[in-house]
């Protein structure tokens, strides 16, 4: 078998184990390839030896898939494809490959179910504006998520030119969530981007989310000088961003990296999450167990570790304070989702939608929300 850091696909991130797990695929005819943009539903921009292919799912992939949205591709997974028999740019989407890591979220819209916001990513960037966007309890959401998907979680700090103290605020995270690094940046005055690109090295996916406006596609189209992804303005008396990124697209980075521009999410909902916190604040877990009472609640609880290691200081009592907040919200999930067809009776909606409808398919968007 030929080496698979001369494959054309390498700088995309092919390596020895993608090739193993193609290599059944490969048997069939098929060639390999990385989803680049999610299109709108199951259709995908996809990147194989040859270049840049639309793909549209086949019949059994559909069957096989049962309609659970976590079996389609999402950008950055790995698929094997057949080009279209007379139809130039075209491709029949086969198979999905095993994923090493998958960015989770609960779906907005009709149904309960997850939503994949990004797969085969290295590194999640979880990104905040230091403007009024900033907000503990939403970045302890995100890592949670994080932790979930099997990526390296990173918190960004955006707009530091816009905060009288940035570094107080990376000081307050650190505290909050021990061991993850913490960076301050701002792509107005280029500040933390050498160390955010410190995480960009050839054929590492990252990944960047965060609500909208917080600065995810400026921060990218820095990293990555030829990027022209859209950037959009922020709403003066919120700092609410205006949902500029409609698609989620991997770019190559002049570096190699990988970089995955997500659209901004309005909320983060946790989703089998449980285990997650769990392993985010595993030093809370592990102090419990040596609470004199199992059922302890680390309250007023006599003998109780967690409160002892509060009071000689060895635990910041936010971190008990958020951990309990990340628990309650799980104990009483009962997601409070939107009616299906809400996105779809909006004024305006029609209109976009046939503006939409027009354009060629690589710029075609559609609506994260
Ligand atoms: N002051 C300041 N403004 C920034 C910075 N980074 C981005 N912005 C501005 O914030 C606004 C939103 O930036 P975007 O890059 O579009 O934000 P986004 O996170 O991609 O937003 P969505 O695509 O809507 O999810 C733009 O007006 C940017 O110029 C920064 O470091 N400092
Ligand atoms: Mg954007
Ligand atoms: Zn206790």
């Amino acid at each position: 078998m030929s080496d698979p850091a001369d494959h054309p696909l390498a700088p995309y991130g092919w390596d020895a184990a993608w090739a193993a797990a193609f290599a059944p695929h490969a048997i069939a005819g098929l060639e390999p390839a990385r989803v680049v943009v999610e299109l709108r539903r199951h259709y995908y921009a996809v990147v194989t030896a040859g270049g840049e292919l639309l793909a549209e799912c086949t019949g059994k992939f559909h069957h096989e898939a049962k309609r659970d949205p976590v079996a389609y591709p999402a950008v950055g997974d790995w698929v094997a494809v057949a080009p279209s028999a007379g139809a130039e740019g075209r491709a029949q989407l086969h198979a999905l490959l095993p994923r090493r890591s998958r960015f989770v979220r609960q779906a907005a819209g009709g149904e309960q179910a997850q939503q994949i916001i990004a797969a085969n990513i290295d590194v999640a960037f979880l990104v905040s504006g230091l403007d009024r966007n900033y907000n503990p309890k939403r970045i302890q959401r995100f890592l949670v998520a994080a932790r979930d998907s099997g990526a390296t979680p990173v918190i960004v700090l955006n707009k530091a030119d816009l905060h009288p103290a940035p570094e107080a605020v990376r000081e307050e995270i650190e505290r909050l969530v021990p061991g993850v690094p913490v960076v301050v940046t701002s792509s107005h005055t280029r500040r933390g981007l050498k160390l955010l690109g410190g995480h960009a090295s050839p054929g590492r996916t990252l990944a960047f989310v965060g609500s909208s406006g917080v600065g995810k596609s400026s921060l990218i189209n820095r990293l990555a000088r030829d990027a022209e992804l859209p950037i959009g303005e922020v709403r003066e008396k919120d700092a609410k961003g205006r949902h500029t990124t409609t698609r989620r697209e991997l770019v190559l980075a002049p570096s190699g990296a990988l970089i995955i521009d997500t659209p901004g999410m309005r909320e983060l909902q946790l989703w089998d999450a449980d285990e997650a916190v769990e392993e985010a604040y595993a030093d809370i877990a592990e102090l419990a167990l040596r609470c004199r009472f199992t059922s302890c609640r680390h309250e007023d609880e006599p003998g109780c570790a967690v409160r002892a290691a509060i009071e000689d200081g060895t635990l910041p009592p936010e971190r008990l304070a958020s951990y309990r907040k990340l628990k309650a919200e799980q104990a009483a999930k009962a997601p409070t989702l939107r009616k299906p067809g809400a996105v779809a009776s909006k004024p305006g909606w029609k209109q976009k939608a046939a503006e939409r409808a027009a354009k060629p398919f690589r710029h075609r968007h559609h609506r994260e929300d």
